[in-house]
């Protein structure tokens, strides 16, 4: 298992209006500097655009800081841009999935996952299952061709409408078709939705291939009230050997979130001291 935590401009170590000014660029510089003195392999990062001119100035400060690219995520894509892939003009899913795909291809040459959450948007009419499945098989193809891997999130119903739970996600992937698209499993929505935590990750192993961690109220781990080592022992049981990244609020702040994700990964004895 390797660690990594998001940096974006909302969840993980948030920097406000990062990748839109000149200053941002430089405290997401300070911020990987600071993930890697706290002994994380890697960032994750929630990206919305395809400006090449910043993908290749992000990625200088990726190898610049020695850390790995462990996930691109796409939520900003709806979050920010308000596209998605069931939106009911055409125009704009297809907008929303040229994007995904650059950042597709801006992960796959990292080594990196894609994520796809919150970018299918909600169920607005009958058709959104359907125009989410044909985004995804062709983001799917993409992947194959790229040798690179999807993860397709649960996310909680309070977020999003459909895809609530590792099952409805799994049965998805199946009738999909999709081979090369896996699940992401997330504490913090897995606390809501599913029965028990452990069965879920025990029952989708096979699919998984990225794991968000955050405590019951998406802290920091240790500040609420689920079991996050318990989660991270049976991962490495299991023999998962993909990426766990933190995903937490920025709270108590940026410093004191990613120093107490680090301390607990340490007083578990996952990550170096
Ligand atoms: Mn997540």
């Amino acid at each position: 298992m390797r660690f990594a935590f998001v940096v974006s401009s909302g969840l993980g170590y948030q920097i406000s209006n990062l990748f839109q000014t000149e200053n941002s660029f430089e405290e997401f510089n300070q911020a990987l500097e600071y993930l890697r003195e706290n002994g994380f392999d890697g960032v994750e990062l929630n990206l919305h655009f395809d400006d090449e001119l910043k993908l290749s100035k992000i990625r200088k400060s990726i190898h610049d800081s020695k850390l790995k690219l462990a996930a691109v995520g796409t939520g900003l894509v709806y979050g920010q841009e308000k596209l998605s892939f069931t939106n009911s003009d055409q125009n704009e899913r297809t907008r929303a999935l040229s994007i995904v795909k650059r950042l597709l291809e801006f992960a796959s040459s990292e080594n990196a996952s894609l994520i796809i959450g919150s970018v299918r948007g909600r169920t607005e009419t009958k058709d959104a299952p359907t125009q989410l499945r044909d985004c995804l098989i062709e983001c799917d193809a993409a992947a194959k061709r790229q040798g690179t891997r999807i993860a397709l999130e649960a996310i909680n119903r309070y977020e999003t409408n459909f895809l609530n739970n590792a099952d409805e996600v799994s049965a998805f992937i199946e009738t999909s078709k999709l081979s090369s698209t896996g699940i992401l499993l997330d504490t913090f929505h897995m606390n809501i939705e599913e029965q028990s935590i452990e069965e879920t990750i025990r029952g989708n192993k096979s699919k998984l291939i990225h794991f968000h961690i955050a405590d019951s109220n998406r802290w920091p781990p240790g500040y609420g009230h689920l079991r996050i080592e318990d989660s991270l022992h049976l991962l490495r049981d299991l023999n998962y050997e993909g990426w766990v990244s933190a995903e937490t609020l920025p709270k108590p702040n940026n410093i004191e979130a990613v120093k107490a994700t680090a301390q607990f990964l340490k007083a578990h004895n996952f990550m170096e001291t």
